[in-house]
């Protein structure tokens, strides 16, 4: 990894401290009713309020379909706005249940209600207002990164992303994502047992990782030989890859201008 890499994985670390490391645990997977149909998310990486959705999905353990709406974009804020009618970010489309919806504390409630029955305490109102703060405190560490739109070629397909929120890699190409303005399949791998705590193949545990039975880690190790976030795939040009610092070098060369 660069020294200018190392930098910026220090930068991101110092953010996800700021959120207090929420959007890190699968806390809630057990009791999670999946949807049907996959969520869409019109929102952008640095926006504090649409942070707190993308905390409350890694906690579901919900996966959703990331439309990016960086400030002065082009690509897909004009479709944000036929559907909800404004520019306000982040807006939910659930096809499940025919939802539109602006305002993250209102998003966050539907989310737990429809999904896991309840709101836990984590995310009652006054917690949430806690929460909201270390977002804001989040975003402001990250001078700008993920807000403003770069010129971009567009790809044809959506990419997928696997991620968790809190990673700090993740969220760096996350950024470059919102910045070129790629859609995305976001797959939560938040962690679901004390083996998936700390940065990938370095379990604090030290004994071999293997994932949790029956869960969405074992899938990816199946399907990808790989667990890490992130980890790109990429449709267009049949790339499948890990590492954050070569996953931003691949967007800037193929989706960059
Ligand atoms: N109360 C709203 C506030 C949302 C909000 O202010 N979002 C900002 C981005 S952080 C926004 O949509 N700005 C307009 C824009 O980017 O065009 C919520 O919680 O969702």
């Amino acid at each position: 990894m660069s020294l200018l890499h190392n930098i910026q994985v220090a930068g991101s670390v110092a953010a996800s401290t700021a959120a207090l490391w929420r959007g890190t645990s699968a806390f809630y997977r057990k009791g999670v009713r999946q949807p049907e149909k996959t969520l869409t998310l019109y929102e952008f990486e640095n926006c504090p309020y649409c942070r707190l959705v993308r905390l409350a999905l890694t906690e579901l353990h919900i996966d959703v379909n990331i439309r990016p709406c960086p400030k002065n974009g082009t690509v897909w804020r004009a479709e944000a706005k036929k559907i909800g009618g404004k520019d306000q970010f982040p807006l939910l489309v659930d096809d499940n249940t025919n939802t539109v919806m602006y305002e993250s504390g209102e998003i966050v409630n539907y989310l737990f209600t429809t999904y896991l029955g309840k709101v836990p305490n984590k995310w009652q109102p006054q917690e949430m207002k806690k929460l909201l703060i270390g977002s804001q405190a989040c975003s402001a560490s990250r001078l700008g990164k993920g807000t403003y739109a770069k010129p971009n070629t567009q790809p044809k397909e959506p990419l997928t992303v696997y991620t968790f929120d809190s990673s700090p890699f993740g969220r760096l190409v996350r950024e470059r994502l919102a910045e070129l303005e790629i859609p995305y399949k976001l797959i939560n791998i938040g962690k679901e047992q004390a083996a998936d705590m700390g940065p990938a193949n370095r379990s604090w545990n030290r004994k071999p990782y293997s994932p949790a039975k029956g869960s969405k880690r074992e899938t990816m190790q199946a399907e990808l030989n790989h667990i890490s976030s992130p980890y790109l795939i990429d449709p267009n040009t049949s790339t499948k890859m890990p590492e954050s610092e070569a996953i931003l070098a691949y967007l800037d060369n193929t989706y960059g201008k």
